[in-house]
C-alpha cells in the first residue's frame, strides 16, 4: 500500500478534493522504504491524475505520492502503451459509452472517450471509473459469514468452489423442500447480466425472477403496451419531428449523450413542451413551454392536454377516427379537465396549459420522450401515463417519421440478450405464469411480463414463498420503507449477494458475498445501437478474484446441476448462444472480425405499417392491442376488473389529505445528479466532491417560514422515519415542494416512502410524499 511522507500535500489534497483521509493514511503494509522503490518507477496512473485534481505538474508522480491506491494501480511510464476498447458501466445505462483505455504493464493507466463509437464523450463518471477500478475498498475476495445476520459483517474468505457448492446445496435444498419458486433470482441495477441471470432462473425452473426495473422502466413498457400494443416507450426527435413533448426526463443530468441531440434539435427549430415540477437544466435549455405542476398531479394535466387538444381541434382526425378505440369515452371523461380546473389541481397556469396544446397540435409529427421513473414513481403511473401515451396517437404522429416510429430493432431485449436465450419458450409450455407470486397483487403486470414484479417481496418472505435468493447488484435501500426490505434479506434461509463492493446496509443482512468484475475486465453483453453490435473484450485481467457477472451466474447455474445448459460457465460459449438465438445468422466470430461495430444489414422501416398489416404478428392491419387499434379505453385493464379509462386519482398522501396538517411539504424524491448513480459512486474521491454530504432543495418561501438558511443541517421526517441532511434553498424547486435523491446510506430517504403501490404497476409513490423539514 502507498503512503505519503509528504504532509503538507496531504493536506492539499485532502482540501482540494475532500478525500477521505483514512484511504491515504492506511500504512498497513508499506514502508518507506518500498513507497521509494515504487516512486522510482514513476507511476503513470497518479502522477498524471494528481496533476490534474490540483493543478500541480505532473513530477509530483516522483514524490510517490499516488490517487490510485493498491499496488495494482501502478505501471513503469517507459513500458510500451497497448490501446484497448471497451465501453462503461458506471451508471448501467443501456447504451453504454464508449472507453478508450492506453493499458502499461497490464494496468489501464489512463481512459478517454472512443472515438467513431456512438455514445461519447465520457461524462463525470466515466473520467472517474479508474478510481472505482483500483479502489482498495472493492470487494475482491468471495466471503461467507461468520456471525449472525443483521449485525455488522465478520466473513470469512472462501474460495469459489467452496462458494459454488454451499450455494447448490442450499438452494437445491429449499427447492426440494418448498418448490424452485421459493428461490427468488434478482438483478438491481446491473442490467448486463439479466440475461444470463433469466435463463439460470428458468433452468432452475423459478418464476421468481425480478429486477430492479420494477421500480424503473417496467411502468412504461406496462403503460405504452396498453395503448399501443407493444412495448414503445418514446422517441427522440428527428430531422421530421415539428415539435416534442418530454414528459419529465432530464436528460441533462440523468444521459448526457441524449441530450446534445436534443440541443441539436432545438437548433433546427424544433418546439419544446417539457413537463416537470423543477427548473432543471433540459427545461431552461429547451423548454418552449414550461408545465411545472406539482407532484402526483400528472393525470390531471394529461387530461387537460387532451380535453384542449380536442377543445381546440388540434388532433389528426383521421387516425383517430380509423385507428383509435375509445374515443367518445376519453372525450367524455376529460370534458371537465378544463384549463381552469387543471390549474386548481396541478398548480399549472391555464394558459400555459393551452399554449402547450396549441404548440404540440400546430407542430406535428411532433416526437414523445418521457422518464422512466421521474414521474413514474406515483400510485397513479398505470392510468396518467396511457393518457400521456395517447398524446401522440391524437397528434397523429405515431408510425411516421418525426413521430414515433415502430421499429422491428434486431430481436435483442432491452439488454442485450434474447427471448430465446432466456427460455421464455420453456417458461411457457412449463407453466410457470400460473405459479408466479405476483399474479395475484398485480395481474396487469403478470399478463404483461415475465419477471416478478419485485416490490412485495418482503411479503412473499413473510408469508413463507421466497425463502432463498441469489441477489447480484441488490442495493436494500432502493425500495420505499427500507428497514422491510433489510429483514426480509435477513429472513431468508439463505441469499448470496454478487456486488463490486461490501456495501453494510445490504449485506450485513445477506450470508455470502461475491466479488464480480468491472467493465474492464469483462466481456458480457454485446453494446447494440441501432442496428449495429459491438463485442467487448476484456481490457485487464479481474482485480483479485473477482469474476465476471455472467461467468458467475453460469458458474452457479453449473453448479446447480445445469451444466450443458450453463456452457460450464464460459462467456464466450454463452454469448455466441445469444448471437445466434437471434436469427439473424450471425456468430460470435463475426462480431470478433469486426471490432468496429458490426452492421446487420436491414432495410429503413416503412412509415404507417399498420396499414398494410406489417406491425401485427399476425399479419392483419393494425396494431397489437386486442382491438387492433390505439386503445384510448384499454380492454385488456377491463378484463382484469380495472376502469379502462385513464382516471386521475390523487396520490394517498396529498396536500389535501389529513397528514398534510403535520407534513405539509410533497416528498419528491430521485431526482439524478450527474455524478452519482443511485447509492453508487458516493465514495470516489473525484466525484464525492460535487457532493459530500447528503442534500435536500427547498423553495426560499418554505425556507423562510421555517427559519432555515442555505447550509443549514435540518431534520427531514414524516409519521414514517427521520433523516438528516443539508438544506439547498433554491428557486429550482416550486413552494412547497422537496427535491432529494435517493442512495445515501447516511441518509436514506426510502425511510420515509410509503409502501402503498400502483395496482397496475406496482410502482411506489416515491415521488409524492408528504414530510416536513425543520432546522436542527
Ligand atoms: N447520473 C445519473 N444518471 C442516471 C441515473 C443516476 O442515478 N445517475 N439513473 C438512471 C436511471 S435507473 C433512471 S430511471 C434515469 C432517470 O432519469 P430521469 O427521469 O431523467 O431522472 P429524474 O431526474 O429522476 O427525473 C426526471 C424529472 O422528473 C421530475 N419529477 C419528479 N416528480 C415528478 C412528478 O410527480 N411528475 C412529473 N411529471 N415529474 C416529476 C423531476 O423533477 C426530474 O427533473 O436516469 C438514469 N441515469
Ligand atoms: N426514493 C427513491 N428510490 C428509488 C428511486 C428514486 O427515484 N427514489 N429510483 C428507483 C430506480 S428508477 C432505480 S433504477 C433503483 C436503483 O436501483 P439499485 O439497484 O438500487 O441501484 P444501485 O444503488 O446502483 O445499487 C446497485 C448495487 O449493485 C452494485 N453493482 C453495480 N454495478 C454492478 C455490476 O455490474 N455487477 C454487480 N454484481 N454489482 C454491481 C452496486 O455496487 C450496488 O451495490 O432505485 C429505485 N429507488
Ligand atoms: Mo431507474
Amino acid at each position: 500500500m502507498m503512503k505519503t511522507n509528504n504532509n503538507d500535500l496531504h493536506t492539499i489534497y485532502d482540501k482540494e478534493t475532500h478525500v477521505d483521509s483514512q484511504v491515504f493514511s492506511d500504512t498497513s503494509s508499506t514502508t518507506d522504504n518500498e513507497t521509494r522503490d515504487l516512486s522510482r518507477r514513476k507511476f503513470v496512473v497518479g502522477a498524471a491524475a494528481l496533476g490534474t485534481a490540483v493543478g500541480l505538474s505532473s513530477t509530483v508522480g516522483s514524490w510517490g505520492f499516488n490517487i490510485f491506491h493498491p499496488e495494482e494501480a501502478f505501471a513503469d511510464s517507459n513500458a510500451p502503451i497497448e490501446v484497448k476498447y471497451s465501453y462503461c458501466d458506471m451508471c448501467n445505462h443501456v447504451p453504454k459509452c464508449g472507453l478508450k483505455c492506453h493499458v502499461q504493464e497490464g494496468k489501464i493507466v489512463r481512459v478517454e472517450s472512443r472515438e467513431n463509437y456512438p455514445n461519447s464523450p465520457l461524462c463525470a463518471k466515466g473520467i472517474a471509473s479508474l478510481q472505482e477500478l483500483y479502489d482498495p475498498n472493492r470487494l475482491l475476495v468471495p466471503k461467507i459469514r461468520t456471525n449472525a445476520k443483521g449485525e455488522k459483517s465478520v466473513w470469512k474468505d472462501i474460495s469459489w468452489d467452496e462458494a459454488y457448492s454451499t450455494i447448490a446445496s442450499k438452494l437445491n435444498s429449499v427447492k426440494s423442500r418448498f418448490g424452485a419458486d421459493a428461490v427468488m433470482f434478482y438483478c438491481g441495477d446491473p442490467k448486463e447480466p439479466r440475461g444470463a441471470m433469466q435463463r439460470v432462473a428458468t433452468l432452475f425452473g423459478s418464476s421468481s425472477n425480478g429486477t430492479e426495473s420494477s421500480l424503473c422502466s417496467t411502468a412504461s413498457v406496462i403503460t405504452s403496451t396498453l395503448v399501443y400494443g407493444q412495448s414503445i416507450m418514446g422517441a427522440d426527435p428527428g430531422e421530421a419531428s415539428k415539435s416534442c413533448l418530454i414528459w419529465s426526463l432530464n436528460p441533462a443530468w440523468s444521459q448526457p449523450n441524449r441530450f446534445s441531440a436534443l440541443l441539436n434539435a432545438k437548433e433546427r427549430g424544433v418546439k419544446f413542451v417539457v413537463v416537470d415540477p423543477r427548473v432543471t437544466p433540459t427545461v431552461s435549455s429547451l423548454a418552449d413551454v414550461h408545465l411545472q405542476l406539482r407532484p402526483g398531479s400528472d393525470g390531471a394535466l394529461a387530461a387537460g392536454v387532451i380535453n384542449q387538444l380536442i377543445e381546440q381541434n388540434l388532433y389528426d382526425k383521421e387516425f383517430v377516427d380509423n385507428w383509435t378505440y375509445g374515443f367518445e369515452e376519453l372525450k367524455a371523461y376529460v370534458a371537465e379537465y378544463t384549463p381552469e380546473k387543471v390549474e386548481e389541481i396541478t398548480w399549472v397556469p391555464a394558459e400555459k396549459l393551452i399554449e402547450a396544446a396549441k404548440i404540440l397540435g400546430m407542430n406535428t409529427p411532433s416526437a414523445f420522450i418521457t422518464s422512466a421513473k421521474g414521474a413514474c414513481h406515483q400510485k397513479n403511473v398505470g392510468n396518467f401515463q396511457r393518457a400521456v401515451y395517447s398524446i401522440p396517437a391524437l397528434l397523429g404522429s405515431l408510425d411516421v417519421a418525426g413521430g414515433i416510429m415502430f421499429s422491428p430493432g434486431l430481436g435483442f431485449d432491452g439488454f442485450a440478450s434474447t427471448p430465446s436465450f432466456q427460455l421464455e419458450p420453456k417458461y411457457v409450455s412449463d407453466g410457470f405464469q400460473s405459479r408466479r407470486h405476483d399474479l395475484k397483487d398485480f395481474p396487469v403486470w403478470a399478463r404483461l411480463t415475465k419477471l416478478m414484479q419485485t416490490v412485495r417481496f418482503p411479503e412473499y418472505v413473510s408469508e413463507g414463498k421466497i425463502r432463498a435468493a441469489v441477489l447480484l447488484g441488490t442495493n436494500a435501500m432502493m425500495w420505499p420503507n427500507t428497514p422491510i426490505t433489510q429483514k426480509a434479506i435477513k429472513d431468508m434461509e439463505f441469499t448470496v449477494a454478487i456486488d463490486y463492493y461490501e456495501r453494510s446496509w445490504t449485506h450485513d443482512y445477506v450470508d455470502m458475498l461475491l466479488p464480480a468484475a468491472m467493465c474492464y475486465e469483462r466481456m458480457a453483453p454485446f453494446a447494440i445501437f441501432g442496428n449495429k453490435i459491438y463485442l467487448r473484450q476484456p481490457v485487464i485481467k479481474p482485480m483479485g478474484q473477482a469474476r465476471e457477472d455472467w461467468q458467475i451466474i453460469l458458474e452457479i447455474g453449473s453448479a446447480l446441476g445445469y451444466k450443458e445448459q450453463c456452457f460450464s460457465g464460459n462467456v464466450e460459449k454463452a454469448l455466441d448462444e445469444v448471437i445466434k438465438s437471434t436469427g439473424l445468422g450471425i456468430t460470435l466470430d463475426d462480431l470478433k472480425a469486426a471490432p468496429e461495430g458490426y452492421v446487420v444489414q436491414q432495410a429503413a422501416p416503412s412509415q404507417r405499417k399498420y396499414i398494410d398489416g406489417k406491425i401485427r404478428r399476425d399479419g392483419l392491419p393494425g396494431f397489437n392491442t386486442p382491438t387492433r387499434k390505439i386503445e384510448f379505453v384499454s380492454t385488456i385493464l377491463e378484463e382484469e376488473g380495472f376502469n379502462g379509462l385513464p382516471i386521475f386519482e390523487e396520490p394517498t398522501y396529498n396536500p389535501s389529505s389529513p397528514e398534510a396538517k403535520q407534513y405539509p411539504l410533497i416528498l419528491n424524491t430521485g431526482s439524478r445528479l450527474p455524478f452519482f448513480t443511485h447509492s453508487k459512486l458516493r465514495d470516489l474521491p473525484w466525484l464525492k466532491q460535487f457532493m459530500p454530504e447528503p442534500v435536500v432543495r427547498m423553495n426560499p418561501i418554505d425556507a423562510e417560514s421555517r427559519g432555515i438558511k442555505d447550509g443549514d443541517d435540518v431534520r427531514m421526517f414524516n409519521f414514517q422515519g427521520e433523516i438528516r441532511v443539508k438544506a439547498e434553498v433554491t428557486n429550482m424547486v416550486m413552494p412547497g415542494v422537496t427535491d432529494i435523491m435517493h442512495g445515501w446510506h447516511q441518509a436514506d430517504v426510502n425511510l420515509l416512502t410509503t409502501r402503498d403501490f400502483d395496482p397496475i404497476t406496482g410502482f411506489p409513490p416515491l415521488s409524492t410524499g408528504l414530510c416536513e423539514i425543520a432546522k436542527v
